[in-house]
């Protein structure tokens, strides 16, 4: 296996347009394509996909797992665990893409995490991301990248463009309940569906912590949906009142030791990017 330093720096700045930044802050989610090459992809995939792959050993067979449970193996925190995958999570081009389409001078990170869909894996139900964390008010986008190529029929990200106005709608973890709620309330409020369409490795989606969001099952009998995501935070963020059961779960296990009115900024919360800082 390779050293750290010999994988791909992924460093150089993107190529962010006005118009990215101007469809991420209207529809609350934006497509960009090639943030990292295929050789960048292809050394990272190896690592992620072998971390995850041992990891999914502890998962229960899949017909005795829950509609969460069979939407993804979800494996968090991969950066801390491996200093080869720390080169990927800190990126500085990719927490530089989240802050200009943030509007934001700097990131932190919340966290990693790999969420691979197996062959014949279940739908993600709809939710929204930022009810999980202690972080209101705060400025949150998630960057989803798949490292293998992938087609909508292997669950590529529906976004009901524009929720992300709506801000918290309350405590509602991914569940039935949640897909149920939050269909109707789509249907109510008129969103339009948009899915991001057939991905190749490292296109990456980013979607903001409010953007009300999930997947279609992966329909492939062969192929799972290999996907790196990365939590970005405003790097100035303040943690915020715990008002629910997950965000008060989240505030211990994402800011060990940190209480409300603090910076966000525990150790697992290093800078990835600050204008103006090399
Ligand atoms: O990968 C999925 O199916 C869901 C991803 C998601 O909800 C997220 O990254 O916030």
């Amino acid at each position: 296996m390779p050293d750290a330093q010999s994988l791909p720096s992924l460093d150089a700045a993107y190529d962010l347009t006005s118009e990215d930044i101007q469809a991420f802050q209207t529809n609350g989610f934006a497509l960009l394509r090639s943030l990292a090459s295929n050789d960048e992809v292809a050394a990272y995939r190896a690592l992620i996909t072998e971390a995850t792959t041992e990891f999914a050993k502890s998962y229960k067979p899949f017909e005795e797992r829950d509609t969460y449970g069979k939407a993804f193996i979800q494996f968090m925190n991969l950066w801390t665990g491996d200093e080869r995958i720390r080169r990927y999570t800190l990126a500085k081009r990719f927490g530089q893409v989240a802050a200009r389409l943030m509007g934001v001078r700097g990131v932190r990170l919340y966290h990693d995490q790999a969420l691979y869909k197996e062959a014949g894996g279940g739908h993600t139900p709809w939710h929204q991301d930022q009810q999980y964390w202690p972080l209101d008010g705060v400025k949150c986008v998630t960057m989803w990248m798949p490292l293998v190529d992938v087609t909508v029929d292997m669950g590529t990200l529906n976004f009901a463009t524009g929720s992300q106005a709506l801000g918290y709608l309350g405590p509602l973890n991914i569940s039935d309940d949640s897909d149920d709620r939050l269909e109707a309330l789509i249907a109510e409020r008129g969103f339009t569906v948009v899915n991001s369409g057939d991905m190749k490795a490292g296109d990456a989606t980013f979607h903001d912590g409010w953007t009300i969001h999930g997947a279609p099952g992966n329909l492939s009998k062969t192929t799972t949906r290999e996907v790196m995501t990365v939590i970005y935070i405003d790097a100035d963020a303040v943690i915020t009142h715990p008002d629910s059961p997950q965000r008060a779960n989240d505030l211990a296990t994402w800011f060990p030791g940190l209480h409300p009115g603090s910076p966000a900024a525990s150790p697992l919360n290093p800078i990835v990017y600050r204008e103006g800082q090399a």
